[in-house]
């Protein structure tokens, strides 16, 4: 019997890991623990990067993105630009189990879900819309032209527009389960899909060896495959600790390719044996929550240099 482990990204991970630790103590199947554990967070109205209550895009609309991958089975299933909807996550768990499908986006993952008895709801805070507003990018640059196009190259992670939550865990019969769900970048041009609902990308996961998930730039995290890779170095015998930090490397190469500085972007990730690792790129300043027996603490990931 495995003792069970639960990880989740950023300090309001500990949100999740509160709820996902003591369910795997009590016996919960892994990707049923971290979906409560990621719901949670989903429904916490003070964090403005996941579910209701998050900062919107360029235009003002709040879409999430959210994948789940069970590591027994490999099944998997992803919603993307998802609208009034609170659990973005509990959705792709439906399209997981109920569709031959792995990844539903916009008014057709809406359509599904209200088929599935999910309720709409206003996801907005006048709190989230307020700081939107504040730090909108158009209210700092000077002057504004109305007919200018919004510049892709300066959608970045800063402390405004962070940060997405991935649980991760391992359950007593020693399965792995995860989840990703995020609302993506604020101010996000409309339309745009990050990493998150993109299995490979913000999460994979595979009983046979280990498990992955990010955060951050998801353009970053797509190009290299992250959580993907993470988990066939982990497959090939590295450590997860020595996984991540080989994604990051290979973020910072891809950069270099493109003479670009690295973007902010982290990793976590959980091997079958309950062992965890966690690196990130430099100015991230990533920490997670790792719950083992049920207790949380808090970590903070190494960052590895360019
Ligand atoms: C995205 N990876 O949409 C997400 C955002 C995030 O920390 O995790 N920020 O690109």
């Amino acid at each position: 019997m495995a003792d069970p482990v639960v990880i989740a990204t950023w300090p309001f991970g500990k949100i999740a890991t509160d709820i996902s630790g003591p369910q795997l103590v009590a016996g919960k199947a892994a990707l049923d623990a971290v979906i409560a554990g990621a719901q949670a967070v989903e429904s916490d109205k003070s964090v403005r990067s996941v579910g209701f209550g998050s900062l919107p895009d360029r235009i003002g609309r709040l879409t999430l993105d959210s994948c789940v991958m069970d590591g027994k089975t490999l099944a998997c299933g992803a919603v993307a630009g998802l609208e009034h909807i609170r659990s973005a996550s509990a959705v792709a768990r439906r399209v997981m189990e109920k569709t031959p499908h792995i990844l539903l986006v916009g008014e057709g993952a809406k359509w599904f879900a209200l088929e599935q008895g999910f309720k709409l709801e206003m996801p907005h805070t006048v709190e989230g819309l307020r700081e939107w507003f504040e730090k909108h990018p158009e209210n700092e640059k000077k002057p504004v032209r109305n007919d200018a196009p919004p510049e892709p190259q300066d959608i970045n992670i800063d402390e405004r527009n962070h940060d997405t939550v991935t649980v991760i865990g391992l359950d007593q019969a020693g399965n792995l389960g995860g989840v990703c769900t995020t609302s993506g970048l604020a101010y996000k041009l409309p339309g745009r899909v990050g990493d998150s609902p993109i299995i490979g990308a913000g999460l994979y996961v595979d009983n046979e060896a280990g498990a992955a998930g990010a955060t951050g730039v998801g353009e970053e995290i797509i190009r290299i495959a992250g959580s993907h890779y993470i988990v066939e170095k982990m497959r090939e015998g590295k450590t997860p600790q020595e996984a991540c930090e080989l994604a990051c490397k290979r973020v910072h190469a891809s950069a270099a390719r493109r003479g670009v500085h690295t973007a902010r972007v982290a990793f976590l990730a959980l091997n079958p044996k309950g062992e965890v690792g966690a690196a990130c790129t430099p100015k991230t300043g990533f920490q997670y929550a790792v719950a083992v027996a049920g207790r949380t603490e808090m970590r903070t990931a190494k960052e590895i240099p360019m």
